[in-house]
């Protein structure tokens, strides 16, 4: 009887909960600048539209980070050698590991995103082009404490961190990201994380503001998706992308302009917009290597071997725990 009683209460609890976890949203939005986190971007359409952009002519990242790891082949391989177990952060569609699958041929593997589904399809895929490989998914949130499967072997573990991603957090917030990846690593544990270097500007900013529009659509669907979560009514015809590069913070900042003053409403909440007034949706740090790789040390790692490209516009750094 009790039993029936709390089946019955679990979906009027499940409002109240979601209130409660997305009560950040909120908080963001009533902000003098008012913020939504880049963690929000990543709905379905937002992962569909990122895989986009790492295809744009203008988005250098994805492609610089993907010949560096094709390049540095051997000795990559070389310095990689003994992790028997690899995790990659924000693992997304499983793509720019499998490089990494062929060359070290780990045990394990687990990829952790917050994006569950799209996640489960790759590394279900990945389970079906490397038989006898462990592929596991973990759904989770990694700007918070990842909790990792019981059973997976803590020596030899490699963190892959590839995509720049660590430049989304503000420094002091990376560092605290840092530190808890070294957490997750036992003896002969390594990190491998890539990073965006600074660069000229008429390189960078394009990258985040494509002829195409198609990050302009990654920017504006935050709100399609923070709508779907808090139960906001933005409209994205009233909001358009803006992005730049913050020099002082070395930074990319994105951005969603009020085309004109509106106000958005959600259930026990609203915020009036002046026209002209942004919503901050993203930060792209670019940090330089030796900056890098004092946080590195800062977190605890021994920092190791540097692979880049020929421009230097982009490094794959490996750090051991
Ligand atoms: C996935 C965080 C690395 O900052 O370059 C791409 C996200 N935002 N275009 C980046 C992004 C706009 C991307 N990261």
């Amino acid at each position: 009887m009790l039993r029936s009683i709390d089946t019955a209460a679990a979906p009027a609890r499940t409002l109240p909960t979601s209130y409660a976890a997305h009560a950040d949203l909120r908080h963001g939005l009533l902000q003098p600048q008012a913020r939504i986190s880049p963690k929000y971007l990543y709905d379905a359409r937002g992962c569909e539209l990122f895989e986009q952009i790492t295809r744009l002519p203008e988005y250098y990242p994805t492609r610089t980070e993907a010949a560096i790891l094709a390049d540095a082949g051997p000795a990559m391989a070389q310095a990689l050698r003994g992790h028997e177990v690899l995790i990659e952060l924000g693992a997304g569609n499983c793509e720019k590991v499998r490089v990494l699958l062929r060359r070290l041929r780990p045990r394990h593997f687990v990829g952790v995103d917050i994006a569950g589904d799209f996640l489960r399809q790759a590394v279900h895929r990945l389970a079906e082009e490397f038989p006898g490989l462990d592929a596991r998914a973990v759904q989770a949130d990694i700007t918070q404490p990842v909790r990792l499967p019981p059973d997976l072997p803590l020596a030899g573990r490699l963190l892959f961190y590839p995509g720049s991603s660590i430049g989304n957090f503000d420094p002091a917030d990376a560092l605290a990201m840092l530190e808890r990846m070294h957490g997750l690593l036992g003896p002969r544990g390594g990190l491998l994380i890539g990073i965006d270097l600074p660069k000229p500007l008429h390189w960078l900013e394009p990258a985040y503001d494509d002829a195409e529009g198609v990050t302009a659509r990654f920017n504006l669907n935050v709100l399609r998706h923070v709508n779907r979560l808090i139960g906001s009514d933005f409209d994205e015809d009233d909001w358009a992308h803006l992005a730049f590069f913050n020099k002082d913070h070395s930074r990319i900042e994105m951005h969603l302009r009020a085309r004109r003053a509106l106000t958005v409403t959600w259930p026990g909440g609203a915020r009036r917009f002046v026209a002209g007034q942004t919503i901050h949706t993203e930060n792209s740090y670019k940090y330089a290597l030796p900056r890098f790789q004092h946080m590195l040390t800062e977190a605890g790692f021994t920092p190791g071997e540097v692979w880049t490209d020929p421009q230097h516009w982009f490094a794959m750094v490996h750090a051991h725990a």
